[in-house]
């Protein structure tokens, strides 16, 4: 027996993990979260690769659901990475494609062909020129994180020069950037400090991870467990494991962060297809070391409950609440300031508002969306539209704090104060 954990423990060291355990979650919430996944794939709704990518790190390669997705990817990136898609989406697929053993320089389908990376490589160095000239990138740093990373992980040109400013980025202390977008950069800085060969890349890379990773365990510390929000959790997690070298000796209470996520039951496929990954211990860093041969297909739900919410519901409540809704606009042209007050049934999301607000007064609060990957997305209110070139969006806030949800999930209660400020990013 001893024997054995001196040799396990041995081993663990060589491999440069100084971890003494890891976390993973029970079998059954990963059956739970894989049976989800399984259930969002349709024929009729765009492919999301970052579901196909959550499954095959999370050892649900052997679906239909699963061979179906990857069908569906295949035909979107012969059809859509070379024109409109972003640097990010088509990283995306590139890491979608790798976790299916597939090679994304030879993708084929409906007859056609089409080299992914090289695609990539031109969009990211479209980014970084961008970054390097403008000091913002084209998109947001999240998408060249995942560029750096899916680069990096093909080992193809352009993720070093893409990590370098990466790096520069979370390091500049004039720069505030989300939790989010600093933990997705880190397993892309992870992937390029194992090939850097500069000494001088090297250092900056390893300041660069140590200091958002440290940063990370701090805020860990101080919010008993909670990195950023519970959306945040599954990237933060993935970063901190990859990098427990870089913040060694510190040690990482793993535990304490898993039963944060424990404590949520994520519903929307995108938020599982993130932190599912963090919680099998498979980071999207591993999205090209996928055993394809050996796809454990868990068997689906087996009824993983989380513990029940300390908010009780309420018993008698009101079958309609108030929301009061204002649109605000001090950015840009003529400026704007409107208020509503609308009944909607209690439980209703917070798109049932927009539509209410807009049925009352269609010529102040008409409005536009558009679906993404985390559902509707508001992109235009009274005919004022958000536009990434100037980076302007329309921001959610109830009361002073910005929402931690879309339109399409978040449910607004009686007497909520909903304001839509136009503001930049
Ligand atoms: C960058 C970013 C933004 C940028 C997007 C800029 C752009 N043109 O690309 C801006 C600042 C506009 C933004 C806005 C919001 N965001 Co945001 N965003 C992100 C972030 C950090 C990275 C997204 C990304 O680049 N992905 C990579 C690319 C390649 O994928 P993509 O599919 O092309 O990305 C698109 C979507 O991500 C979409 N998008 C971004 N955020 C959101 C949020 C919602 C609710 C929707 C429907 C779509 C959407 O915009 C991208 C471009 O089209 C993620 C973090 C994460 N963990 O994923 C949060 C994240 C997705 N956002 C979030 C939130 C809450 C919002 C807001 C609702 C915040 C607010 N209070 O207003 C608003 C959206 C309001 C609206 N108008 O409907 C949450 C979503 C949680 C959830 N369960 O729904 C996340 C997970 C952050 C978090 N941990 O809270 N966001
Ligand atoms: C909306 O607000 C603007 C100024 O903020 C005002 O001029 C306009 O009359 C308002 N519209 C309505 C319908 O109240
Ligand atoms: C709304 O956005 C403007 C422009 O970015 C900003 O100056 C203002 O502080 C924001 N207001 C609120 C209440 O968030």
């Amino acid at each position: 027996m001893l024997g054995v954990a001196f040799t396990t423990g041995v081993l663990l060291a060589l491999v440069g993990g100084t971890d003494a355990h890891r976390c993973v979650a029970p079998g059954s919430l990963v059956s739970k979260m894989l049976g989800q996944l399984d259930r969002s794939v349709s024929d009729t709704k765009p492919p999301n690769p970052s579901v196909l990518l959550a499954m095959n790190l999370a050892g649900g390669s052997g679906s239909s659901a699963n061979q179906l997705l990857l069908r569906l990817i295949q035909e979107e990136a012969v059809k859509k990475a070379r024109g409109r898609m972003t640097s990010g989406q088509v990283a995306l697929l590139v890491l979608a494609l790798l976790s299916s053993c597939k090679n994304p320089q030879q993708v084929q389908a409906l007859g056609q062909s089409i080299n992914l990376v090289h695609v990539l490589q031109q969009k990211t160095d479209e980014e970084v020129a961008s970054l390097e000239t403008v000091g913002v990138p084209s998109t947001t740093l999240f998408s060249v994180s995942l560029d750096a990373l899916a680069l990096c992980l093909v080992r193809a040109g352009g993720y070093e020069s893409a990590a370098v400013a990466l790096a520069r980025q979370v390091l500049d202390p004039k720069k505030t950037i989300d939790v989010d977008t600093r933990a997705m950069a880190v397993q892309a800085l992870v992937c390029a400090y194992g090939h850097a060969d500069l000494q001088s890349v090297q250092d900056l890379l390893w300041k660069a991870v140590s200091g958002v990773t440290n940063d990370l365990l701090d805020e860990q510390e101080r919010r008993g467990g909670l990195i950023g929000n519970i959306y945040s959790m599954g990237v933060a997690l993935q970063a901190l494991e990859t990098s427990s070298k870089f913040y060694a000796p510190r040690q990482w209470d793993c535990e304490q962060a898993f039963d944060v996520v424990y404590r949520h039951d994520y519903q929307q496929p995108m938020a599982i297809a993130q932190v599912l990954p963090a919680l099998v211990d498979k980071p999207y860093l591993q999205a090209a070391s996928v055993n394809c041969d050996a796809s454990t297909t868990a068997s689906p739900d087996q009824g993983f409950s989380p513990p029940p919410s300390l908010e009780t519901t309420k018993e008698h409540e009101a079958a309609t609440i108030e929301v009061h809704y204002c649109i605000l606009n001090t950015l840009i042209g003529k400026h704007f300031n409107n208020c509503t007050s609308v009944e909607v049934p209690a439980g209703s999301v917070l798109l049932k508002v927009l539509e209410a607000a807009e049925k009352k007064e269609p010529d102040t609060f008409s409005f536009k969306t558009e679906e993404t990957f985390w559902g509707p997305m508001v992109v235009s209110i009274h005919g004022l539209a958000a536009n990434p070139q100037d980076r302007t969006y329309w921001e959610f806030l109830s009361g002073e704090d910005a929402l931690e949800e879309g339109v399409g999930t978040y449910k607004p209660h009686n007497m909520e104060h909903i304001l839509a400020n136009f503001t930049t990013y």
